[in-house]
């Protein structure tokens, strides 16, 4: 693993209706992430938030079934930048949300400097939905599908360039709700997908095993995009959009333990925290026991 990490905050809440995952980067910092990081032995940079132009809430559409869409643009162009820099001055980029649009802009940086980015991509959602598809106009809905260059071109086209990632490169795991849409979008892109289905069956460690090998063929780099809302809302309660019956908190470490074993992660976000709606920071915690284990963390 890389021995320098940048952080990077991005206080984004215009993804989504409900308010409060703007302070997503404020708690996760608040629950002792650089110095979790530091024990571990690695130098952490922490570069401060990326500034949000934030209109006055609107929450509306436009004709294209988009919310907020140019203060979501601009700033994920803001984001791509600076991911871009750190990746250039050799630090680990590790993204804090705000809401999961953000990984727009993540992946526009990332997919700059890799010639076959991995992804997985660990949701209750698949995020694949586009202005066509979106039940509900959300752009955090969407960062998936943007990013293998389907939907609106301001967002597809952010860095200057499209697509960002290949579906062959893709794992999604744990996802428990998908629009009509997505499940289409999967299907026809053959984009590989760990449901609970898939882990219940299977068990997370084999999922895992699975997944790593997948994203590891013909990659050059892999990109963790971790939406607590992928945990069950019993571990992770904090998030804008609850799904019952998700991996635990203990599966979940197992998974980013798997990950620091194989050391193929090398760029991370971790999304849609809304202290808002937590239980005493609890889903910030588990954000910052997750970051822990990913970079090696063990008990003995
Ligand atoms: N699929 C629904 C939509 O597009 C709900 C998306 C909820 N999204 C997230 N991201 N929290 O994973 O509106
Ligand atoms: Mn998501
Ligand atoms: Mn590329
Ligand atoms: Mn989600």
């Amino acid at each position: 693993m890389n021995s320098k990490i940048s952080i990077i905050g991005v206080p984004m809440d215009l993804g989504q209706n409900r308010r409060g995952v703007d302070m997503g980067p404020s708690v996760i910092r608040y629950a002792g992430i650089e110095e979790r990081l530091k024990n571990l032995g690695y130098e952490v940079n922490d570069r401060g938030n990326i500034d949000i132009g934030r209109p006055p809430q609107l929450d509306v559409k436009n004709e294209d079934n988009l919310k907020d869409l140019e203060v979501v643009v601009e700033a994920n162009q803001s984001l791509e930048e600076k991911v871009s820099e750190v990746i250039a001055e050799g630090d680990f980029p590790l993204i804090l949300g705000g809401d999961h649009s953000i990984a727009i802009g993540t992946l526009a940086g990332v997919a700059n400097k890799a010639d076959n980015l991995g992804v997985i991509w660990y949701d209750a959602h698949g995020d694949l939905n586009t202005g066509e598809t979106s039940p509900s106009g959300n752009i955090h809905g969407m960062p998936l599908a943007v990013s293998l260059g389907i939907g609106h071109p301001l967002l597809t086209e952010i860095g200057g360039y499209a697509p960002k990632i290949k579906p062959e490169n893709v794992v999604i795991i744990g996802a428990r709700s998908l629009d009509e849409g997505e499940r289409k979008l999967i299907k026809e892109k053959g984009i590989k997908v760990y449901t609970m289905h898939e882990i219940d069956r299977m068990g997370m460690s084999k999922v895992m095993e699975e997944a790593i090998e997948h994203v590891s063929k013909n990659t050059d780099a892999v990109h963790l995009s971790l939406d607590l809302d992928a945990l069950d809302p019993h571990d992770a309660p904090g998030v804008g959009t609850p799904v019952i019956g998700g991996p635990s908190y203990r599966e979940t470490h197992l998974a980013m333990e798997m990950l620091a074993e194989k050391d193929i992660i090398t760029s991370a976000e971790f999304v849609e925290v809304n202290p808002i709606l937590d239980n005493k920071n609890q889903t910030a915690e588990a954000a910052v026991g997750l970051v822990g284990s990913l970079f090696g963390e063990k008990l003995l």
